[in-house]
């Protein structure tokens, strides 16, 4: 936090301030002014446990990866780097409509750049709210920002993706070695690893519970979408 002051007098209606640059004398009213950091403490942001949700799957051209941070306090400003492969990943364009606050972030705005050549995602969490109540992401755990890459190049069981969440001033939070996953053919097989079990089911509650994004394989009847009837589908074709 930065304060700004100067001493002097306000108008009539408060609406202006002449500055005195002369000695102060009784009477003076002050003026103050207190400019928010941009960036969190990054002793505190240190504290929190960062990471990363997500899977790539064969045969899908875009991932959805969440960005997760736990046991957070409040925070309304926050200026964050994701450093991610460029060979194999490239963020969906346009960023704006690809980047999202969710969740307990999401009555933020988040102002983002990508500088593909470096592999590195800039994005500012921000609020343009110019009065009382400040919206902030909430105390607690969990994703608080969706990214949507697309995939270059084909994938194998062996692929995987690095990613990187940095502070600003390049603090590295957290590394993730996003996998890529081989459809089995295995109906109701949502992990991939070839067979349906009780692992599918709870991975598919995860994705409603908003713990990780959604994906073609969580996508059990095949409607685009991942949704309670994907439960009940599973249900009906694999939990027998
Ligand atoms: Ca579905």
């Amino acid at each position: 936090m930065t304060v700004i002051s100067a001493f002097g007098t306000w108008n009539g209606d408060g609406s202006s301030f002449t500055q005195f640059p002369d000695a102060i004398l009784p009477g003076d009213r002050w003026r103050i002014e207190i400019e928010p950091d941009a960036v969190p403490d990054s002793a505190q942001a240190k504290q929190y446990t960062w990471g990363f949700s997500g899977a790539m799957v064969a045969g899908t051209d875009n991932v959805e990866v969440y960005l997760t941070v736990q046991n957070s306090s409040a925070f309304s400003l926050a200026d964050l780097a994701v450093v991610y492969d460029p060979a194999v990943l490239q963020p969906v364009a346009p960023l704006d409509a690809n980047l999202k606050l969710i969740s307990r972030a999401s009555q933020l705005e988040l102002v983002s750049a990508d500088d593909s050549a470096a592999g590195t995602l800039s994005l500012r969490l921000t609020t343009s709210a110019t009065a009382r109540p400040f919206p902030e992401v909430k105390a607690g755990s969990g994703a608080i920002i969706s990214l949507k890459f697309r995939v270059i190049g084909t994938l194998t069981a062996e692929t995987t993706a690095g990613l990187e969440i940095r502070l600003a001033d390049g603090t590295s939070l957290a590394q993730y070695q996003m996998p890529a996953k081989v459809p089995s053919g295995v109906v109701g097989d949502v992990r991939a690893d070839g067979k349906a079990d009780i692992f599918d089911l709870l991975e598919i509650l995860q994705v409603l519970g908003g713990g990780i994004p959604a994906s073609s394989l969580s996508d059990v009847n095949g409607d685009g979408r991942t949704d309670i009837f994907d439960l009940l589908e599973w249900l009906k074709v694999a939990g027998k």
